[in-house]
């Protein structure tokens, strides 16, 4: 059986394990936290999630949505059509990669207790709002994130978006995501209708005061 390493407060980690309830593949759930022990040789960057299968380890999250589709392609999580299959996997690279990488730079301060110079907030800033202007002449929303179907856009979009609007919000006292114009709130009521999702958002709630915790023990004693 497929065994996800991570934790449920991951939004990369949530990506993939929302990918594998919705196509109701079995998979184990094991805890692993950043910097945990183990990870050598699995995750080379140290990064979470990874994916053992009965043939190795892969690390990188679209890496694991893809595997997973190749072998489980039913249900669908990318279109058939070339064209709109590629259109999904711009849309999950522009979430993924513009969005969130770039809203991450704001975690330290948003999440664990970090004060970021006024200057690199500044950057940030300019930077997080031009890229979600851009995904958002890319986005559909119709009502699912890459048009009328649930795809693998959703497993990214869901799992970041919100993260890039509370960040936001907490360091900016602006959520850049509305400001965008992107009404995300209800696509993520939609998105939660879906058992998969409800048992993302469940046990990521659950994962909250722990993940929390570890984190900012890993700042204090790095003096961070
Ligand atoms: N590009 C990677 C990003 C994974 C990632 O950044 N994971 C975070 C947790 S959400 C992590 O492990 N951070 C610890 C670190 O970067 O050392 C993916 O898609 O899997």
């Amino acid at each position: 059986m497929l065994k996800l390493y991570g934790f449920a407060l991951s939004n990369y980690y949530n990506k993939v394990k929302l990918a594998l309830l919705e196509k109701g593949v079995p998979f184990e759930e094991v805890l692993v936290s950043f910097g945990g022990e183990g990870v050598e040789g699995k995750s080379p960057l140290g990064k979470v999630p990874y994916l053992e299968t009965e043939q190795g380890f892969l690390c990188e999250s679209q890496v694991m949505v893809d595997y997973i589709e190749a072998r489980w392609p039913t249900p669908a999580l990318i279109p058939s059509d070339a064209w709109q299959a590629a259109k999904v996997r711009e849309l999950v690279t522009y979430s993924d990669l513009h969005v969130e990488l770039c809203a991450r730079q704001l975690y330290a301060q948003a999440f664990f207790g970090r004060t970021l110079s006024e200057k690199f907030l500044a950057r940030v800033k300019g930077e997080l709002a031009k890229n979600l202007a851009a995904f958002k002449q890319l986005a559909v929303f119709g009502p699912y994130a890459a048009g009328d179907t649930f795809t693998m856009a959703d497993c990214a979009v869901y799992t970041s978006l919100p993260l890039a609007a509370l960040a936001s919000k907490i360091v900016y006292g602006e959520d850049l995501v509305a400001a965008a114009g992107i009404d995300w709130k209800p696509y993520v009521k939609l998105i939660e209708q879906r058992p998969a999702a409800q048992k993302v958002a469940l046990d990521r709630k659950t994962d909250q005061e722990r993940a929390l915790g570890v984190a900012r023990a890993k700042a204090a004693s790095t003096g961070g």
